[in-house]
């Protein structure tokens, strides 16, 4: 495909934090060694493909602005395969090197399943051209199991079984193209898996057809051999009034109860854990604990909407906590952080775009260094490990191995009476992070 779509546009290059130049990078240089990796491997950007090349950008109160001059706005597959090229070309300037995608967002649902799936083919060898000419790789694909009317009531959970079969059919399609291009991962967003009133809903019947969902799905990939990892994305509302994939501790209590833990990781979104009522942080945290992070949705919300905005992460404290926790945990294997993020709707020009990824990656770039930076410094870890330090040894280490029981306890207390606590250092912790910001 030789056709330029954002001629205006050159490779973004790192131009280093004097730079003025609005198309360059301040922060971010993809070779750079931060904590003995190269950047571009801790962060394994990844770019949505349907905020970047099907958001419209309408709103609840007006129609789509955004100018897209290589899509002439129908749903035909030369149109979604021409798609292709520019999304390709787009991460190739932002020097972005994985992409994710739902099937509905890359090809156009057509009449029937039979119909809709060669529509999907017909992308699919388009999206192979372009992995193979750019080396740009496949971070997770998913399926849309939310647009079409037939999922207004769910999908999995879902009253009427023909819907369920419905989507089975659609989802074993998008894991058999994701199988197909490489994909290191297959998230499970549930859409509309909730209810929106529990007047009409069987809750626990929901529940179990939504683990019998997921279980078909891991029969299914082990028997193509499909090696990517299967992760499970929480939100807590919106669509739906409830959703049951609410949050991180939702999610992880829901895939133990039905023995799927071993199955699945979490792919939490920052906009998410907001609407969660936690933050990203938490979540992410609770995840590590349960050693499930499996990757993340790198957005971030607007504190006065109360909505899924799904804007570009700017904040330097949240890119800070987030990469606290992936430098603590090891990083990154099969997952990465992938920009669910769209431009604002008064951001109509190609251009914006680029400011928007190029902001998200400088951003993550001053995250990582500055929790790099505060790791290799070492106090905040040292201060964390010695707060509960009387579990190492003595009374606290025969609690953690399980040796004593309440009766040990209440002989010990008597003999040692009142305990004794230091502060939890809170404001000085504050201060100590804001050193390196
Ligand atoms: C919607 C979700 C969705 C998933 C993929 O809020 O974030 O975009 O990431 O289905
Ligand atoms: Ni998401
Ligand atoms: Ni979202």
């Amino acid at each position: 495909m030789s056709d330029e779509f954002f001629p205006q546009i050159p490779k973004i290059q790192y131009e280093g934090p004097g730079s003025k130049n609005p198309l360059s990078f301040k922060h971010y240089n993809a070779d750079e060694m931060v904590g003995g990796k190269a950047m571009k491997d801790h962060f394994r950007f990844a770019c949505a493909y349907w905020h970047t090349m099907r958001n419209g950008l309408a709103d609840p109160f007006g129609g789509p602005t955004a100018q897209r001059p290589w899509d002439d706005g129908s749903n035909s597959v030369e149109n979604a395969q021409r798609r292709v090229w520019a999304m390709f070309e787009f991460m190739q300037k932002c020097g972005i090197g994985y992409y994710c995608f739902h099937d509905r967002d890359v090809a156009p649902e057509c009449g029937d399943l039979e119909k809709s799936n060669a529509a999907l083919d017909a992308v699919a060898d388009e999206l192979e051209k372009a992995q193979n000419e750019t080396g740009i790789k496949l971070l997770w694909g998913t399926a849309c199991l939310f647009a079409h009317e037939r999922y207004n009531q769910g999908a999995a959970t879902s009253p009427y079984a023909d819907v369920f079969a419905y989507a089975g059919a659609q989802v074993k399609k998008a894991i058999d193209v994701t199988h197909r291009l490489g994909g290191q991962g297959y998230t499970f967003w549930g859409g509309r898996e909730g209810y929106a009133t529990l007047l009409n809903t069987d809750l626990g019947r929901e529940l179990n057809h939504l683990a019998r969902f997921l279980h078909m799905a891991v029969d299914y990939k082990q028997k193509i051999g499909f090696e990517g990892q299967f992760y499970i994305e929480p939100k807590p509302r919106e669509p739906s009034t409830h959703q049951y994939d609410s949050d991180a501790a939702a999610c992880l209590n829901f895939l133990r109860e039905h023995g799927l833990k071993e199955h699945l990781k979490l792919n939490l979104e920052t906009n998410h854990a907001t609407l969660a009522g936690h933050s990203m942080w938490h979540e992410m945290e609770v995840a590590a604990a349960a050693d499930a992070l499996g990757s993340v949705d790198a957005n971030t919300g607007d504190e006065l909407i109360g909505w899924d905005t799904d804007q570009f992460p700017t904040d330097i404290y949240l890119t800070t906590q987030m990469m606290l926790v992936l430098l603590r945990t090891g990083g990154f294997t099969t997952g990465g952080l992938n920009f669910d993020a769209k431009v604002r709707r008064e951001s109509f020009e190609p251009v914006d775009l680029f400011h928007a990824h190029i902001g998200g990656m400088d951003a993550f770039a001053r995250g990582l260094k500055i929790a790099n930076a505060i790791l290799e410094d070492g106090r905040w870890e040292t201060f964390r490990k010695q707060r509960y330090a009387s579990y190492d040894s003595g009374i606290g280490a025969q609690i953690e191995s399980g040796e004593v029981g309440f009766e040990d306890l209440e002989a010990y207390t008597l003999q040692n009476g009142e305990p004794t606590t230091v502060s939890g250092r809170q404001e000085m912790l504050e201060n100590l992070i804001n050193e390196f910001i």
